[in-house]
């Protein structure tokens, strides 16, 4: 595809409209404010107090809680657009940010949207197509089927060219959403015909694709940034195989995983990746990396990430002020690939769940709410105490980031700054976190997008590495045959938890020397 579809023009923006809620929307105000542009929120009937509303300039109802009639809408919010004068919308993640109309919209009401074109858009919403796409620009894709073809030619390319065990994936899915294994050429027929029912039902699109089955691989996520001048960079990756059915929990920047000649290979990738669509704007390459470093696209998210701050911490770079200087026609900031991220940063989603009861979602009141601060600290959140929590949105509170010097630092600090953090009125997921961070294959870097879901206990603490982890970490085996010596199968239990850091600071240290 060509590269500069639109031309590169100077366009002022001096009024943003944010079509979001929550943290990302406090966020993107902060952004604006910084610039000296004024900014409109958009809010519901549950949101008539939340941060967002009060913090922007100006701020407009749109309708009901549910977010199909409102922040859904798309009259409304290009109606709020006109009534205030707002020349720009900034979407956020979720909701409209991955629509194509809702871009083409936008642009035919004659206003910026701050994204990529609904070109590109159309293009990564479709995995398949996207898979094609990148394919055909040399980009490397997991063996799968290609688009177009019958039920026979399905089974037969998928004994032939695919391999079992394999994944059959909507090719409107994503992000994990109509995803199923099949194991044997036996289940095919069968699952083949669910999954196309499932889709169609979900996504109103019942096409779907086959993919080999990678286990055990990790998620790494390289972010990319592109101008309308023809500059397309990448910002290093972000590590997140901690997550559970699909929500991501905590990620990481870099990856403990990444050497730097896996980092330029990889970054490479990206960048053409987003090339061969004519990709505008921040953008994110999914990657799934095995243990022998062999890497594979997956799929494009084309809007700014939840996790996007642990990469503006390690590049220096203010992600959402980069996206409305693009937006703006501007050349961006970066000029050059992120080939060594500075220092380390770990984000911890915090949401209201409950950990000990399977991550059941839990409303109310926030009663009492100490947020942590202090070096190396920052939180983005829109809770407030005396916010409600209401079962219409997704359930994150907060996100916590935490930086340093090197991972062992930022760990630690985030440790410090968990205990910190007091939340009452709901229950939330900050006890997994700390458990998490009391784990031996967690703080060493050993684990895949399996950890939480197959490895990981609230009610033990695993300070010890498990037997199969002593092959794939030969960084690690003099440390983990020295703590194995010393702790033979010992588990210890939650009330005798350790607080003292030192243990890992020493161990971290004799890693390094
Ligand atoms: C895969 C895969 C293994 N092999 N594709 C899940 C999210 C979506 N972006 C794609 N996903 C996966 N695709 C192949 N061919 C494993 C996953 C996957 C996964 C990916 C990233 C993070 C967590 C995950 C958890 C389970 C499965």
């Amino acid at each position: 595809m060509e590269r500069n579809s639109h031309e590169p023009t100077q366009t002022k923006i001096n009024k943003v409209l944010i079509a979001n809620r929550g943290e990302i929307a406090v966020r993107i105000v902060r952004a604006c404010r910084e610039l000296g542009i004024r900014t409109v929120a958009v809010y519901s009937d549950a949101d008539r107090t939340s941060l967002h509303t009060r913090y922007a300039d100006e701020a407009v109802y749109i309708g009901p809680p549910s977010p199909r009639e409102s922040y859904l809408k798309i009259e409304n919010i290009i109606d709020a657009m006109n009534k205030t004068g707002a020349d720009a919308v900034h979407p956020g993640y979720g909701f409209l940010s991955e629509r194509e109309a809702f871009a083409q919209a936008v642009a035919d009401a004659g206003k910026i949207f701050i994204g990529p074109t609904p070109q590109a858009i159309a293009i990564m919403g479709d995995k398949q197509r996207a898979r094609e796409t990148v394919k055909k620009a040399g980009v490397p894709v997991v063996p799968g089927t290609e688009p177009g073809l019958r039920d026979e030619e399905i089974l037969a390319a998928a004994e032939r060219e695919v391999g079992f065990p394999l994944l059959v994936k909507a090719a409107a899915g994503g992000g994990g959403k109509g995803m199923r294994i099949v194991r044997s050429a036996e289940e095919l027929p069968e699952a083949l015909a669910v999954a196309r029912r499932e889709a169609e039902a979900a996504f109103g699109d019942g096409s779907v694709y086959l993919e080999r089955l990678l286990e055990g691989a990790r998620h790494i996520e390289f972010q990319i940034l592109a101008d309308m001048h023809g500059n397309t960079v990448h910002l290093a990756e972000r590590e997140c195989s901690i997550q559970r059915r699909h929500q991501k929990l905590v990620e990481e920047a870099p990856s403990p995983f990444m050497d730097d000649d896996l980092r330029r290979r990889m970054g490479e990738m990206c960048v053409r990746a987003a090339e061969a669509v004519g990709y505008v704007n921040a953008g994110t390459i999914e990657c799934l990396v095995d243990k022998d470093k062999n890497f594979y696209f997956l799929e494009m998210n084309t809007r700014l990430q939840v996790e996007h701050p642990v990469t503006e911490i390690v590049s220096g770079v203010d992600l959402v002020k980069e996206q409305i200087r693009i937006a703006r026609g501007r050349r961006m900031g970066p000029t050059e690939n992120l080939l060594k991220p500075q220092g380390w940063a770990v984000e911890c989603r915090i949401n209201a769940e409950d950990p000990y009861n399977d991550f059941l979602p839990s409303v109310g009141t926030i009663s009492t709410l100490i947020m942590p601060t202090g070096p190396g600290v920052r939180v983005d959140s829109g809770i407030f105490p005396g916010a409600e929590i209401t079962p219409y949105y997704d359930n994150m509170l907060a996100k916590l980031i935490c930086w340093g010097e090197n991972r062992a630092e930022a760990m630690l600090r985030m440790r410090r700054a968990l205990e910190e953090f007091r939340i009452t009125g709901i229950k939330h997921n900050i006890p997994f976190h700390q458990n998490l961070l009391e784990s031996f294959s967690f703080l060493a870097g050993m684990f895949d997008t399996r950890f939480v879901e197959e490895r990981f206990s609230m009610t033990t603490y695993e300070t010890e590495p498990k037997e199969e982890d002593l092959e794939t970490a030969a960084i690690l085996a003099t440390l983990v045959a020295h703590r194995r010596r010393q702790l033979a199968g010992q588990i210890v239990k939650q009330s005798a938890r350790d607080t003292s850091n030192w243990k890992w600071v020493g161990r971290w240290e004799r890693m390094h020397r």
